[in-house]
């Protein structure tokens, strides 16, 4: 916690929530808040570690500021939608009031700052520590398997075919860089759900990032054997505007972001659509799984790497949370969080050696679907859906008990829901472990 120059002694948690696009950032931000604008009602109340809060309030100064307003426009609205897709980082500002005998010296109000930002851009983590030729070759060992070997088996050919010492056609990058993005954007929707999209702001460019001014593509016919000089490529040959675009997004884009915002941290949640990766099947898991890895490496780092100082500095808790679990019946929502906890044991193993507390949990921002139970004693779940706002009922798919090993899972598709009817500011909106999240981070 650090004392804002705005607040004076009033102390600010300051939690990152990230996730990939459409893992449910923005839903969860909403329903954060709402939840600790009731803090005295509902399961809230009951959380030991949140004894003391007595009120909660939304402030509208911060900037960025996450639009808290049109969530709660969007999800309490006559049909309600889910909130808008969110392009840029915000952060939403949240003051506690809290409730000390009258001798305590203690402060009697707490500010909690919820920084969304995009999940695209964390992935940007791993390129920090590779040059050049280290990117195209982590590139290349991902597009040379399946799926990405069919997914883009012509740009690869392309991208294959280009001498890395001839002079660069400069029309020809920027139409390259652009199939690369589009390439990215294929690969992270269904059916097949990846996660390692790089570069990040060739997905969701920000505001004041445009691709075409500093462009790059990965080049598979470098020398991608591991060798650790950096290749002396003759003046605007293609390796060289390569090399020098793609330094530049490394250390003018990337790395400011996180120096930026990383180390005023003190918790980290990282939003992951496991049921969704679980519908695309094993290569969605392993590269998810991959992704997230590479994510929390910096935590790993002692304090003699500046990623480490930067990650380690204040970030204590890390939260990893499966979301959507309203799409399943409630003996599989049980099945879910310890599927994401088997999936996620070594990561977790590694940084319990490294103190920081890591929790795994599945959750939902708020519950799309009711149980119904049929005359035979079967159960099924009923909610609306998204698209045509016309009644569902359907059974979800059955979870095993354990992840395979190997990732080798896949489930049937489900429906997208639209929220519930009925959701009011002054309630806490329906949820699933909402209250155990905040009392993870929230506490002292
Ligand atoms: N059933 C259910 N669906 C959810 C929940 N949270 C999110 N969704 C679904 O996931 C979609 C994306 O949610 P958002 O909160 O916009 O996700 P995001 O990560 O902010 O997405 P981007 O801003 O596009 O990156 C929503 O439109 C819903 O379809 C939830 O708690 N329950
Ligand atoms: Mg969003």
């Amino acid at each position: 916690m650090v004392n804002s120059p705005f607040t004076l002694k009033t102390p600010v948690t300051r939690i990152g929530i990230t996730g990939l696009s459409q893992a449910g950032k923005s839903t969860l931000i909403t329903a954060l808040i709402n939840h600790l604008e009731n803090i005295r009602r509902g399961s809230l109340a009951k959380q030991a570690t949140l004894k003391g809060l007595t009120h909660g309030h939304w402030m509208r100064d911060a900037t960025p500021n996450f639009d808290y307003d049109a969530g709660l426009h969007a999800l309490t609205n006559s049909p309600p939608t889910w909130p808008r897709s969110t392009t840029d980082w915000s952060i939403a500002r949240i003051e506690l009031t809290i409730d000390r005998p009258w001798y305590s010296t203690k402060p009697r109000r707490r500010i909690i700052e919820l920084l969304d930002y995009p999940g695209e851009w964390l992935l940007d983590l791993c390129l920090l520590e590779w040059d050049y030729p280290a990117f195209c070759a982590a590139v290349w060992s991902w597009c040379s398997q399946t799926p990405r070997a069919e997914i883009a088996a012509d740009l690869i050919q392309q991208l294959a075919a280009i001498d890395p010492n001839a002079p660069v056609d400069r029309a020809y990058l920027l139409e390259l860089q652009q199939r690369w993005a589009e390439f990215l954007a294929d690969s992270r929707l269904p059916p097949h759900q990846l996660s390692r999209n790089l570069p990040g702001r060739f997905l969701l460019n920000g505001t004041n990032f445009s691709p075409e001014r500093h462009p790059f593509i990965p080049l598979f016919a470098l020398n991608l054997s591991g060798g650790t000089a950096t290749p002396k490529f003759p003046a605007n040959s293609w390796g060289a505007v390569c090399t020098q675009n793609y330094l530049s997004y490394r250390d003018h884009e990337a790395k400011p972001f996180f120096s930026r915002h990383f180390q005023s941290l003190d918790a980290q949640v990282i939003l992951i659509d496991l049921l969704g990766a679980m519908t695309a099947g094993q290569s969605a898991l392993k590269d998810m799984r991959a992704a997230l890895e590479c994510t929390l490496q910096p935590f790993t780092y002692g304090t003699d790497h500046w990623l480490g100082r930067l990650f380690r500095r204040k970030i204590r808790r890390v939260a990893v949370c499966a979301t959507k679990m309203d799409h399943l019946l409630p003996d599989d929502q049980k099945r879910l969080q310890s599927l994401a906890e088997s999936y996620l044991y070594e990561t977790v193993q590694h940084l319990a050696a490294k103190s920081i507390e890591l929790n795994v949990m599945a959750i939902a921002a708020v519950q799309a679907a009711r149980v119904q139970e049929e005359p035979d004693g079967t159960h099924s779940l009923i909610g609306r859906d998204k698209r045509t706002g016309q009644g569902v009922q359907f059974t979800p798919p059955a979870l095993p008990q354990t992840m395979p090993h190997n990732l080798n899972l896949k489930i049937d598709d489900l429906p997208q829901l639209a929220p519930p009817a009925g959701l009011d500011r002054t309630r806490p909106f329906p949820g699933r472990r909402i209250d155990q999240l905040l009392a993870f981070l929230l506490a002292d």
